[in-house]
């Protein structure tokens, strides 16, 4: 027999698996093996409170292995026990370890049965392992919002959505991720995310924007969120240009991986109104323009190993309402643009499939032939 308890936002919940089946030492007889816990990634499952109303006690069982008797000597293993969660959910294993399901019927084994009895056991069944996971969904939302602490994705996202996130002039004061729906004249609704600020050393676990990541994983767009003034997080860190900056959070996204610089991106250059003369955002624009020739000017250990390549470069003022429109218009048209070059290139790739499906059957009728 062996147990999980997931642990799902606050809620803890335990489930077992199935003991292995007695043997008939009198006959050689084997006893069935209990049944295993899998979690497997399904679709239309939709929400981690779907998987508790489906596991509404604290214990759940999967089946314990047949005994063995005179009529069948050898038992029938256990049914597994299979945990249905929604795609994209991340499983907390008992070792610290994680892992990620994120597409359809991809699944984990958490812990196998108990074995049956049998010569080697005494013709007793054993127990099967005893674990404890945590099951984390990964926010869906279209858009996700990167950058340091303070640059105003907070106020953002309050600006273009009825969230209502906590807004301070501090770093940090986002600590979870934040949802906010944008809503467009024609009634097309898109998601983002708000997440806490990344630092510089993030990707060695500085900070706690990093954790939050995998919730940008699934996004289709990002908005990177920079101010257009120096940012200093604390008199440990020096203080840094925005272009300094912007190439941190780029090294700092690149190292993180999982294909955050390939995303379709936006460059919002934020708090332009303490831009009075216009000249930061000039020359910020020119040298992010002039990538990588301007790399130069700065420090090496600041070059990112890959550079972002930004669909756009817009600028606002997320506190005054200034530059919003035109950016929700740009993440909307460079979201579609990029869907639909994903959907030309499926369908290029399902027709070179099935090109070469034909030629392979017309080379198999010819050899027959
Ligand atoms: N002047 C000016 N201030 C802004 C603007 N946008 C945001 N701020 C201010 O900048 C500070 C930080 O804003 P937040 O929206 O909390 O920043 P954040 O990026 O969410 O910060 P973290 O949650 O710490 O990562 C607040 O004092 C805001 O009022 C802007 O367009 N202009
Ligand atoms: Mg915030």
């Amino acid at each position: 027999m062996y147990m999980l308890t997931f642990e799902i936002a606050n809620t803890k919940k335990k489930t077992c698996g199935g003991a292995g089946g007695q043997g008939l030492p009198k006959f050689g007889g084997f006893g069935g093996d209990g049944g295993k816990v899998i979690v497997i990634a399904k679709k239309k499952i939709k929400t981690l409170k779907q998987v508790l109303q489906k596991y509404p006690k604290q214990t759940c069982k999967a089946s314990t292995g047949q005994n063995s008797d005179k009529f069948h000597l050898l038992g029938e293993n256990g049914a597994d026990l299979i945990v249905q969660v929604p795609v994209g959910v991340l499983v907390h294993k008992p070792d610290g370890s994680k892992e990620d399901l994120n597409y359809e019927n991809e699944l984990c084994v958490i812990a196998n049965g108990g074995i049956g009895g049998n010569h080697t056991t005494n013709f007793l069944g054993v127990k099967g392992e005893e674990k404890l996971i945590g099951l984390e969904l990964k926010l869906l939302a279209d858009v996700g919002l990167v950058g340091f602490p303070n640059a105003g994705k907070s106020t953002f996202l309050k600006a273009i959505s009825k969230a209502k996130p906590k807004i301070a002039a501090y770093p940090f004061t986002t600590i979870s991720p934040q949802l906010g729906v944008m809503e467009y004249e024609d009634g097309r609704m898109i998601s983002v995310a708000d997440l806490p600020g990344l630092i510089e050393g993030a990707h060695q676990n500085y900070g706690m924007g990093i954790k939050f990541l995998r919730h940008a994983e699934r996004t289709k767009l990002l908005l990177y969120v920079l101010d257009i003034n120096p940012f200093q997080l604390s008199h440990k860190y020096p203080e840094r240009s925005p272009f300094e900056t912007l190439l941190l959070l780029n090294k700092e996204l690149d190292e993180y991986g999982h294909g955050m610089l390939e995303k379709p991106s936006i460059l919002a250059l934020n708090k332009i109104d303490t831009d009075h003369s216009g000249r930061s955002v000039e020359t910020l624009t020119d040298l992010i323009k002039n990538l990588p020739a301007s790399l130069d000017q700065v420090s090496e250990d600041l070059h990112p190993t890959h550079l972002v390549n930004f669909d756009d470069i817009l600028t606002m003022s997320a506190m005054n309402n200034r530059g919003l429109a035109q950016i929700k218009d740009r993440i909307r048209e460079v979201m579609d643009v990029h869907a639909e070059m994903r959907h030309s290139e499926e369908m290029e790739k399902a027709k070179a499939l099935s090109k070469y499906e034909n030629v392979h059957k017309e080379q198999t009728k010819q050899q027959l032939v």
